[in-house]
């Protein structure tokens, strides 16, 4: 049996940074994201046959064989233990961006395979405990479970059991993003990595988790009240106060490269003339700007004048990851 699932990466609008639980994937705080239906992945699982001793996994149209099969692996150990199984399965993956540069990869390639696993093995998973178990694989794949804007809950229980991601319903803002993708290979540390030493070392830490709150709050009142300069406030001071802390740890981490503060000029000097548009930044390069759709290509053209600056595809908001 072949099980296949679509999901889309999401950005935090409010971001995650720093974990309560390394080994079940819990985030210290919860994160508020929209999904955007320009970066996906499409996951297939095959079941195979009792006598084929290990997993395989080909991503985009490579077989691999080191950490990324590693982490599957992990993944689907999950899956197979809460159903009862121990076939190996083939895990058949395409992302439509470039992997590992900071664009969230392992959120929309977690979340679908968690729909497509799931089904495979024949567990019938409600969406709460299927962002349960995207979490596992990655903290941010909790949120890409859903579209439109979500809401990450950090949980306080030590099993993880609420610690998921659900819809925010009654959002009066329609957004989509400009995505400046910058000139970059592979990114060089990774969120996980990059996380747990700013936790460990950022003197810093303490006062971004004591943040991350308010902002949450404030986030969830902008987007009720179609309060896009708020949330341009909110989601541009949360951005700016997770790359501080990753800044501050020894040996400090940077995120941004040669176009990134360009990039936020662009953006701030486009909002001093009047277009409502405001930016985020995440593990990589890359910089996402949010407008109304009918700034995003003018937003696009403007991004796209730098010579470090690749593409600037323009993604609407995204759906919830689905079969099929
Ligand atoms: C976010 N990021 O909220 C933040 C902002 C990157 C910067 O969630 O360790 O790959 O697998 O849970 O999900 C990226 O972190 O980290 C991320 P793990 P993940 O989107």
């Amino acid at each position: 049996m072949v099980s296949r699932a679509r999901a889309c990466a999401n950005i935090a609008l409010v971001k995650y940074w720093g974990k309560r639980d390394e080994v079940l994937n819990l985030p210290a705080k919860g994160s508020l994201s929209m999904t955007l239906d320009a970066l996906s992945t499409t996951t297939s699982v095959e079941i195979l046959s009792e006598g084929v001793a290990t997993d395989q996994l080909i991503l985009d149209g490579r077989e691999d064989s080191g950490k990324k099969l590693q982490r599957v692996v992990r993944f689907l150990d999950l899956v197979r233990a809460t159903a009862g199984s121990k076939a190996r399965a083939r895990v058949v993956s395409a992302n439509d961006f470039p992997t590992a540069a900071g664009l969230a990869s392992s959120a929309s390639a977690f979340a679908a395979l968690a729909v497509a696993a799931s089904n495979a093995y024949g567990l019938a998973l409600d969406p709460r405990a299927l962002s349960i178990l995207a979490r596992r694989g990655s903290g941010s794949a909790a949120r890409s479970i859903f579209g439109g804007f979500v809401r990450m809950h950090a949980g306080t229980r030590a099993d993880g059991t609420d610690a998921y991601a659900e819809p925010i319903s009654g959002a009066k803002l329609e957004l989509g993003a400009v995505i400046a993708v910058a000139r970059a290979t592979e990114k060089k540390i990774g969120s996980t990595e990059g996380m747990e030493r700013t936790r460990q070392t950022s003197p810093y830490h303490a006062a971004w988790l004591d943040q991350v709150d308010r902002d949450l709050e404030g986030a969830e009142e902008a987007l009720a009240a179609g309060d896009i300069e708020r949330l341009a406030e909110i989601a541009e001071g949360s951005c700016l106060a997770m790359h501080a802390d990753a800044l501050a740890a020894r040996p400090g981490i940077v995120y941004f490269g040669t176009p990134t503060l360009w990039a936020i000029e662009v953006v701030r000097s486009l909002r001093a003339q009047g277009t409502p548009v405001f930016f985020t930044i995440d593990a990589g390069p890359h910089l996402v700007a949010f407008a109304p759709p009918a700034h995003l290509e003018a937003i696009a053209r403007a991004l796209a004048a730098h010579p470090e600056i690749d593409r600037t595809p323009i993604s609407r908001v995204g759906a919830g990851a689905s079969l099929g």
